[in-house]
């Protein structure tokens, strides 16, 4: 029997009725008795009820077709708020305000008790978020899977200047937006021993159990009746690992010591970013959601289909980065020893399945794992792996026979004084399609960090630039623009077309519309400065140039830099070399990962220089200076609408793509940047004299390194240079110490071509219709950057999939 849903109507009416009854049947409480926990968790189910029937109608609609499925894996999803975004995407917003006043409770009070899920580090997790929007968005069947860690990225607070961390217990209260699917479990094993079957088929006699317990949580699209899913997976241990009699002898910890160590997988994200991080821990996380993962896509393939030949035409594995990788060597596992498939037929399919999603250039970065650690965790798994890359160096030797160089280079295992897994290799060997994430990155990608594949398999390379949810970054997070846009452009079709925005050209050099913008960002820097005057108690001048660099800190972005260049301002002010200044608010939001401490160094750095500036009166009427502490998607939310500038200053050739960069254009924001990562891609498409453009390209990077680069050169040839690096050096000798003998991201050499088209900055700025003018024509010209533009160049190039409408 179908339950009939009564499609729960939109009226203010119906949602307070639906309200209360959420807080009388799962809260078991009233109104009158309710705590504002109550109150929120009531809400959020309420809202949450009406996107279950768009749900259940998408799953039936996806059993129908039996289409292809994109199954995107990622180790990291930043979601942002979910109340926000499920009110508009339910389109439900203004009658829950409506019923909310109706009954006497704040919208506001409960939106601060929506928790932001923190899965993610930075640029990474969040493009997995906006792509996941951007596939329901446009009908795309498709299931993120995750996992589901008890603690996300740490909390950042600062004592004197220096980051700590502090443990996000993000569902301390309970999460209102999951399901749980308690009966979809799945075993994971590690560690044991193999046992020969036939022929190449082993078995795998895992030493440990841990179990896979899921959860989903609905993501829907917007303007479209399509709700998908994204599958987290937390650790369990079995049933019978509570010690019983060991608690009995008063035992404790010793009694639940099994439970502790399994949790223990999806106990906390790794707050890294950018860096390879060889902890066992770690890699049991990654095997454990890619084992997870590749069972739950089989028990789907399953319901419909049952010719493993039908496999690839049915699914598609997207790995996020090298985090997932192993699903590789797994699906062979699963194909190989546990379906009985020939190696060929196995690894034929294993190709097709997978395409592969690489997000740096940085060395670094680049994940390998010891031989001896994933012999030990995954025995069976390093047998495959050693197996795939006889057979793939065997392709290499027929196409460059004699060329042991080339063996060398492209080899799956890093050969060394220790054996290492270069689990990109393997990457790029196992899928059908790797690619970049802007157009730079691609095609350095190709010409360097995976030169060698690129020459042997060139069909396989791709670029797709990454793109943002304008939902997320301009409608949730910039109101009042959307509502000017709107009005504007006749209806909100912008949403789902961002092409539409080109609409708003004709409108850059009206005096009128000018004047409207100049209010919605001078409202949107006071909401900032209200924020800021709680948090950090300094008080922003909303008329000031709002000039924002938010993201993680990471030396090749080049906080450093930006720190140099407000000294300099401050040495100018103390000086009275005003004439040429404009005021300016600069704001700083984001995390370093706890043991790099360099990075470290610099923010403390920053906050210094932030107290030097705010206390000095002669030159805080100038110049004020903000580190926003625990930089999230919700406080990207706030900053990114009221910025005037988007500092995007890394090194040329360091940064894959950027994401801020574009959400800060599309809000109207002026980048001042290198060209690096998108930051080419977006000068290209907003124009030339919209964009503050500086400092050394990739090529003349590497002229300098190749003269040998002396930072110190630099140093005694510019007096203003000079006396910043002194200063620096009173401050925290150690940076001024490296900037000197090892500046490893040519920050001295940037600096003079910063700090002069700093200097045009405030020129232009002053000429206010102008830079308005610019504002309006980096929105209007910005469009290209929706992640639903992205998804359909995945679509179009890598997936090979069409959309499949869930009918009203
Ligand atoms: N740190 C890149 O550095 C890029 C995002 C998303 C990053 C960014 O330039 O915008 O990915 N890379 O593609 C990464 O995490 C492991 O590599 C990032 O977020």
């Amino acid at each position: 029997m179908t339950y009939v849903t009564p499609h729960p109507s939109n009226t203010p009416g119906d949602f307070g009725r639906d309200l209360l009854s959420n807080l009388y049947y799962q809260r078991g409480t009233t109104l009158e008795s309710a705590s504002a926990q109550d109150a929120y968790h009531s809400l959020a189910l309420t809202v949450r009820d009406r996107l279950v029937d768009r749900y259940i109608r998408t799953a039936a609609a996806h059993y129908q077709a039996n289409p292809r499925f994109i199954y995107y894996l990622s180790a990291e999803y930043m979601l942002g708020k979910q109340l926000d975004q499920n009110l508009l995407y339910s389109g439900t917003a203004d009658c829950a305000r409506s019923a909310l006043a109706g009954l006497g409770l704040s919208p506001a009070e409960l939106d601060a008790l929506d928790v932001e899920p923190g899965l993610g580090n930075g640029g990474l997790g969040r493009l997995a978020a906006c792509l996941l929007d951007a596939m329901a968005t446009l009908d795309i069947p498709a299931v993120g899977y995750g996992i589901r860690y008890d603690f996300g990225i740490f909390k950042q607070a600062f004592e004197d200047g220096a980051q700590v961390e502090r443990p996000d217990d993000w569902t301390f209260y309970g999460n209102p937006w999951e399901f749980h699917a308690s009966d979809d479990q799945q075993t994971v094993g590690f560690y044991g021993h193999t046992e020969p079957l036939d022929g190449v088929r082993k078995s795998w006699v895992p030493g440990e159990i841990v179990m896979g317990e899921p959860s989903h949580m609905l993501v829907p699209g917007y303007a479209t009746s399509t709700v998908n899913i994204i599958r987290l997976w937390r650790a369990r241990a079995s049933r019978e690992s509570f010690d019983l009699s060991r608690f009995g002898a008063g035992q404790y910890g010793e009694a639940v010591e099994e439970i502790v160590r399994s949790e223990n997988i999806s106990k906390v994200l790794y707050p890294d970013d950018s860096t390879e991080l060889g902890r066992e821990l770690r890699l049991k996380q990654q095997h454990f959601l890619v084992t997870c993962a590749l069972r739950d896509i089989v028990r789907r393939f399953r319901l419909r289909n049952s010719d493993w030949d039908d496999f690839a035409g049915k699914v598609v594995i997207q790995l996020n980065d090298t985090h997932p990788v192993m699903a590789i060597a797994e699906l062979m596992r699963m194909l190989v020893d546990e379906e009985g498939l020939e190696w060929d037929h196995a690894w034929s399919i294993t190709r097709r399945v997978f395409a592969y999603t690489c997000h740096t250039l940085l060395p670094e970065a680049l994940e390998t794992w010891p031989v001896r650690l994933v012999q030990r965790l995954l025995p069976r798994h390093m047998e495959i792996i050693f197996l795939i890359n006889h057979l793939f160096l065997r392709e290499v030797s027929a196409r460059y026979p004699g060329d042991d160089g080339k063996l060398r280079e492209l080899s799956i295992i890093a050969e060394g004084d220790e054996q290492r897994v270069r689990m990109a290799h393997l990457a790029v060997v196992g899928s059908s399609a790797v690619n970049g994430v802007a157009e730079l990155h691609s095609r350095l990608l190709a010409a360097t960090t995976l030169h060698g594949f690129a020459e042997l398999w060139p069909g396989r390379f791709h670029n797709v630039t990454n793109g943002v949810s304008p939902r997320r970054f301009v409608r949730l997070a910039n109101p009042r623009l959307s509502e000017l846009i709107t009005e504007r452009l006749g209806d909100d079709r912008w949403l789902s077309d961002l092409d539409r925005l080109g609409g708003l050209e004709s409108a850059a050099d009206d005096p009128e519309f000018q004047e409207r913008w100049r209010q919605v960002k001078r409202l949107n820097r006071q909401d900032l400065a209200d924020q800021a005057l709680a948090t950090t108690g300094v008080a922003l001048d909303p008329d000031a140039l709002c000039d924002v660099m938010i993201k993680r800190f990471h030396e090749y972005k080049r906080q450093l830099l930006r720190v140099l260049h407000v000294v300099v301002m401050h040495h100018r002010i103390r000086r009275g070399e005003v004439a040429d200044v404009v005021p300016r608010s600069i704001v700083f939001g984001g995390k370093a990962a706890p043991g790099y401490y360099a990075a470290k160094r610099i923010m403390q750095l920053a906050n210094t220089v932030a107290g030097m500036v705010n206390e000095d009166p002669a030159v805080s009427p100038y110049l004020k200076m903000i580190f926003l502490p625990d930089y999230n998607v919700s406080r990207a939310q706030l900053i990114i609408p009221a910025a005037d500038l988007s500092e995007q200053i890394s090194l040329a050739g360091k940064e894959a793509s950027g994401t801020s960069n574009m959400k800060l254009a599309l809000n109207g924001a002026l980048t001042i940047g290198t060209l690096d990562g998108a930051n080419v891609e977006i000068r290209d498409r907003v124009g030339a004299e919209n964009f503050f453009l500086f400092g050394l390209d990739t090529a003349e990077v590497a002229a300098v390194r190749e003269k040998g680069y002396r930072s110190r050169d630099f140093y005694e040839r510019d007096e203003e240079l000079r006396e910043v690096v002194d200063t620096v050096a009173r401050l925290e000798p150690q940076i001024a110490d490296d900037l000197l003998n090892h500046d490893e991201y040519l920050t001295l050499a940037d600096f003079r071509a910063y700090v002069d088209c700093q200097d045009r900055v405030a020129r232009a700025w002053r000429d206010t219709a102008g830079w308005t003018r610019a504002s309006i024509l980096n929105t209007a010209r910005s469009g290209f950057f929706s992640s639903d533009r992205t998804v359909r160049d995945y679509c179009r190039d890598i997936w090979h999939v069409t959309p499949v409408p869930v009918g009203e």
